[in-house]
C-alpha cells in the first residue's frame, strides 16, 4: 500500500529523510500520477509536493483517499486550494522558515543592481581594470526612497533590512498597517510614483497575476529599479521586458519569471537586469528547514495531529 507520494526533485539527503519517515513513492512530476496503477492511486492519503507546476482538481481526483498536499515552500499558487477544499484535502506550506534568506537576496540583488557588482566583478575578470582602469560610476544605494508591493512576512523582513540602509519606507498593501514612521500608498501606483526602488513581497496566484502593472512600471520610471522576489506572474513581464529595453524602466532585479527554468530570453541580453536562478530560499540551512515542516505536515497528518502550518 501507497500511504505517501512524494513528487518533485529532492536532494538526496531530503529524499532520505522522507524515505526514513514514510517510505513513500517518488515521483518526478505531479503529471506522473495519471500512469500510477490505480490501486497504486487509491491508497494514496498525503503527498509531499515539490513543484511549480498546478496541482488542480483533476489531479485531486486521481487520489480518492487524499487528505493532504503537504508543498515544499510558502508560496502555494501551483495548489488549488479552492479545489482541494472542496474535496476535504488539507493543503499545508512552510512559511516563516526561509524570511531571513528570501529578504536577504532581495537586499543583494538591490546591491547587485545599483551598484553593478556583477558588471564591475567581470571588469576584473576579463583584465579591463589593469587595462583601462578604474570601473565606471554606478548609483548610491542607502538614503533613497524604497517601495514595499505587499508587507507580510517577508515584505517586513526586507523593510527592516532597509531600514539599516537609511531609507524612507514606503508600501502598498491591501490595508493600511501598524507601522510607524513609513509611508501607505492605497495604490500601487502611486507607491511606485514614490520611490527609488520597489520591492515585490506579493503572494502569487490569480489574484496577483499582473499586479505589478504597465502603469506600475511607467510610474517607476527610468530612474526605478524593480526587485521581484515572489513570484513571475506578478509582473506584467511583457511590459517589464519592453520598459527595460527602451529605457523606460531603469533597471530590475529578479530571482522570479515566468515558465521558470526556461525563461524569456530577451532578459539576457539587457545589461540592467540582474537575474537570480530562482534561488531565494535557496541556502542549506533554510531548505533544511522547509523539509523539516514539510516532513512534520504530513507525519501529524498521517498520525491523526493538528497540522503545523496549514494554509
Ligand atoms: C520554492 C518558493 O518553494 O517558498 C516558495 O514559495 O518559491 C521556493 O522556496 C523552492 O524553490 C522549491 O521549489
Amino acid at each position: 500500500m501507497t500511504e505517501t507520494v512524494a513528487i518533485g526533485s529532492y536532494k538526496d539527503h531530503e529524499r532520505a529523510a522522507l524515505d526514513a519517515a514514510f517510505a513513500p513513492l517518488h515521483l518526478d512530476h505531479v503529471g506522473a500520477l495519471a500512469d500510477l496503477p490505480q490501486d497504486v492511486r487509491e491508497s494514496v492519503r498525503a503527498v509531499a509536493y515539490k513543484g511549480h507546476r498546478p496541482f488542480g482538481a483533476a489531479e485531486m481526483d486521481l487520489l480518492p483517499a487524499l487528505g493532504i498536499i503537504a508543498n515544499y515552500g510558502v508560496g502555494f499558487d501551483a495548489i488549488d486550494v479552492a479545489a482541494a477544499r472542496a474535496r476535504g484535502v488539507a493543503v499545508t506550506n512552510t512559511p516563516d522558515v526561509l524570511n531571513d534568506d528570501v529578504a536577504d537576496l532581495a537586499i543583494a540583488m538591490w546591491l547587485m543592481q545599483v551598484r553593478e557588482t556583477e558588471h564591475a566583478s567581470r571588469w576584473v575578470r576579463e583584465g579591463q581594470w589593469k587595462a583601462r582602469g578604474e570601473y565606471r560610476l554606478n548609483r548610491q544605494a542607502s538614503g533613497k526612497r524604497a517601495g514595499i508591493l505587499g508587507l507580510g512576512r517577508i515584505g517586513r523582513e526586507i523593510a527592516g533590512r532597509l531600514q539599516g540602509f537609511k531609507m524612507d519606507i514606503h508600501y502598498h498593501a491591501r490595508s493600511e498597517k501598524e507601522t510607524p514612521g513609513w509611508t501607505y500608498h492605497a495604490d500601487p501606483v502611486a507607491l511606485a510614483a514614490a520611490v527609488d526602488v520597489m520591492f515585490v513581497a506579493l503572494v502569487g496566484g490569480s489574484a496577483t497575476a499582473g499586479y505589478v502593472s504597465r502603469e506600475v512600471i511607467e510610474a517607476l520610471g527610468p530612474e526605478g529599479v524593480l526587485v521581484n522576489i515572489s513570484r513571475g506572474t506578478t509582473v506584467d513581464e511583457a511590459a517589464m521586458l519592453d520598459a527595460l529595453e527602451t529605457g523606460r524602466l531603469g533597471g530590475a532585479a529578479l530571482d522570479v519569471f515566468l515558465n521558470e527554468p526556461d525563461i524569456d530570453p530577451r532578459f539576457f541580453a539587457i545589461p540592467s537586469v540582474v537575474i537570480q536562478p530562482h534561488q531565494g530560499s535557496g541556502s542549506a540551512e533554510t531548505r533544511a528547514a522547509m523539509a523539516a515542516l514539510q516532513r512534520e505536515n504530513v507525519a501529524a497528518f498521517l498520525a491523526g495531529l493538528a497540522l503545523p502550518t496549514p494554509v
